[in-house]
């Protein structure tokens, strides 16, 4: 059998857990992540000609380095390079969840969406255009209920396609302001002839960690020769933004983010008609 590695990541009470056990069944032990006290489920499920392992991460709603969950969470896929990430997404929660999302999408890697709760969302009258919403996140999307047991073959089956290069969705990127997207590059130029960095990071999630000021990014990019250089680059942007718009960059990757849930939303998602619900 071949074997795929899978880690599940979503928002606190996205279903994760009920997501694992349904698939893990009995098969799974705890333990925790090295040096934390965080616990870990791991777990596999057997199915047509794969071994699928799984890890449950701790739910969290960002990737940012403020908190253990997220640094364990980000950590794993970084290091661990699971073959598929399933991000777990609650479907009567989408504008809050998809911002985790975003940030699977920086991080570039295999990704998997489950929109679960598909029961409540029904129940809700919510609609959501999972073709649509598959095209804007760039990868497969399937929509699933753990509790109820609804969509978990077509996951495994998904997971399958995913790790097996069966992408057949354009890879969609999360485009930030032209100005951003300008020192993104210049960022990702320089970091590309750092081989240490480039050959254990992917440099657009770096490079954009960069601009976000993130610590445990700083930390290791300081130790670099090219530190002074990148130094300069995120100054620079720091000045132009203070100059033009007087916000930080952070600032403007977070809300390219929220502008980019929003339209996301606005084009897939019908919520019920509330006129119509009160006449019948
Ligand atoms: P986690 O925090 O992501 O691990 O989420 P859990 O698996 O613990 O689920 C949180 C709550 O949502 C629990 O009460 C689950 O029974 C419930 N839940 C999980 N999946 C579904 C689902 O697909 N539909 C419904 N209606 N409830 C669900
Ligand atoms: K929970
Ligand atoms: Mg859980």
């Amino acid at each position: 059998r071949k074997e795929i590695n899978v880690a599940l990541l979503g928002n606190p009470n996205s279903g994760k857990t009920s997501l694992f056990n349904c698939l893990a069944g009995a098969h799974q032990k705890v333990g925790n992540f090295s040096g934390v006290t965080v616990e870990k489920y791991e777990g596999f499920v057997k199915y047509k000609d794969y071994k699928i392992n799984l890890i449950d991460l701790p739910g969290t709603y960002s990737l940012t380095a403020y908190s253990p969950e997220e640094v364990v969470a980000r950590n794993y896929i970084i290091e661990e390079q699971p073959d598929v990430v399933i991000d777990v997404i609650d479907g009567t929660n989408l504008e809050r969840n998809l911002y985790l999302t975003t940030q699977i999408m920086e991080l570039e890697v295999d990704a998997l969406y489950a929109i679960n709760m598909i029961d409540e969302v029904e129940k809700q009258g919510i609609e959501i255009d999972i073709p649509q919403i598959q095209k804007l996140l760039g990868s497969h999307v399937v929509a699933t209920s753990a509790s109820k047991h609804i969509g978990m073959d077509l996951l495994l089956d998904h997971v399958i396609r995913v790790y097996e290069g069966d992408i057949n969705v354009s890879k969609n990127k999360l485009i930030y302001s032209l100005r951003i997207e300008e020192q993104l590059e210049k960022l990702k130029n320089l970091l590309q002839s750092d081989s240490w960095l480039s050959s254990r990071y992917n440099l657009h999630w770096l490079a954009v960690k960069l601009l976000e000021n993130d610590q445990l990014v700083y930390e290791t990019v300081k130790q670099r020769s090219i530190w002074i250089r990148v130094e300069r680059i995120i100054n620079e942007t720091i000045d132009i933004f203070e100059k033009s718009i007087h916000r930080d960059p952070d600032v403007v990757i977070t809300e390219d983010r929220h502008a980019f849930i929003r339209g996301a939303i606005r084009e897939t998602v019908q919520m019920p008609n509330k006129v119509k619900k009160n006449l019948t």
